[in-house]
């Protein structure tokens, strides 16, 4: 990670800027991943040497651009609101009624279901031609990889290695392929509103382009892109399950004048049934679980209801020690 001048912000005065010491490198050839426990992490972690072949990605990427490029006919069939589809185009996003009242953001996107491939794959598009045999191969490489980091963290927090499978990560396997053009006026809108996301991880392709910025200590930090590489962002449930160990990592997208944006996000989704709560091994802090129980099912209407905003969705299942509110 290099410093460079501070991107120019979005809607907010704020300017972002590059960080590199709050950048955590993972390489999943260590056989854990060390998290120094004791203080909350909190940062933009980037996952390099992951085994996830630079032409697999190179190819699905380009097969995306291809599909955003189609005339605006061609992809009106997909277009759709109804979240339960398993392929559907839409802009900007659904969680319109945020805390700026409202806003619209500067965005098409695809959100797909992914996994099993086999059971899916009949509802993607057959134009462009790669767009299938590349999504194919696309999902299977990082869900592979998403599952490995999940064991490494796992061991790193002195679970079983096993800790974070079934069905805390069993459930839809979700991608949301983003497409940001060139904005003409950036400091009028963002790309994508500030949002923890739901579930352990995602893993987030975001090219060479600039644009994602993870909030770290109350500033907006510039994620710049490291060739080849993932980003890995702590959804909530990794907060929860880990009683706030591991932190989800707020961010947002911005965009430019000058440079169309591709980022890929992968969504490992907990079963709707799936049971929730801080694991027992980690609730060391004076024994006190710090939220309470739910079922998945639960957190997705508060997670909608609260428009994706970090804390409106935390404070939902927090239990606050006697006497105190935060
Ligand atoms: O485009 C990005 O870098 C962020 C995308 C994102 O956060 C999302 O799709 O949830």
């Amino acid at each position: 990670m290099r410093s460079s001048r501070p991107a120019k912000s979005s809607a907010s005065s704020r300017h972002a800027r590059t960080h590199h010491r709050n950048c955590l490198f993972i390489d999943p050839r260590h056989s854990a991943i060390d998290f120094g426990l004791g203080t909350p992490w909190m940062c933009c972690k980037q996952v390099v040497n992951h085994g996830v072949g630079d032409e697999v990605v190179g190819a699905f990427r380009s097969a995306a651009a291809e599909f955003f490029a189609m005339p605006a006919e061609e992809k009106l069939p997909y277009y759709s609101d109804d979240l339960t589809k398993p392929f559907r185009v839409d802009t900007s996003t659904t969680y319109v009624l945020d805390r700026s009242g409202g806003g619209r953001y500067w965005r098409d996107y695809i959100q797909l279901q992914c996994f099993p491939v086999d059971r899916f794959s009949q509802d993607w598009p057959a134009e462009p031609a790669a767009f299938v045999p590349s999504l194919a191969a696309y999902a299977t490489a990082v869900r592979t990889l998403a599952a490995t980091l999940l064991g490494l963290i796992a061991e790193g927090l002195g679970l079983e290695e096993s800790f974070f499978r079934g069905e805390l990560s069993g459930g839809w396997t979700l991608m949301n392929v983003n497409w940001y053009p060139p904005c003409p006026d950036p400091s009028l809108t963002l790309g994508l509103l500030p949002h923890c996301d739901r579930p352990l991880l995602t893993v987030l392709s975001q090219g060479d382009v600039s644009g994602l910025q993870a909030k770290h200590k109350g500033r907006w930090i510039a994620v710049q892109p490291v060739p080849n590489a993932f980003v890995i962002n702590f959804g909530h449930l990794m907060e929860i399950v880990t009683n706030g160990l591991l932190q989800s990592v707020e961010h947002r997208a911005v965009t430019n004048s000058s440079a169309a944006r591709l980022s890929v996000v992968t969504i490992m989704l907990p079963d709707m049934d799936c049971r929730i709560e801080p694991a027992p091994a980690l609730v060391t802090e004076g024994g006190q679980a710090k939220f309470r129980p739910f079922l998945f099912r639960e957190f997705n209407e508060a997670y909608a209801a609260a428009a994706a905003n970090r804390e409106d969705v935390l404070q939902r299942f927090r239990i606050y020690p006697a006497g105190t509110m935060e």
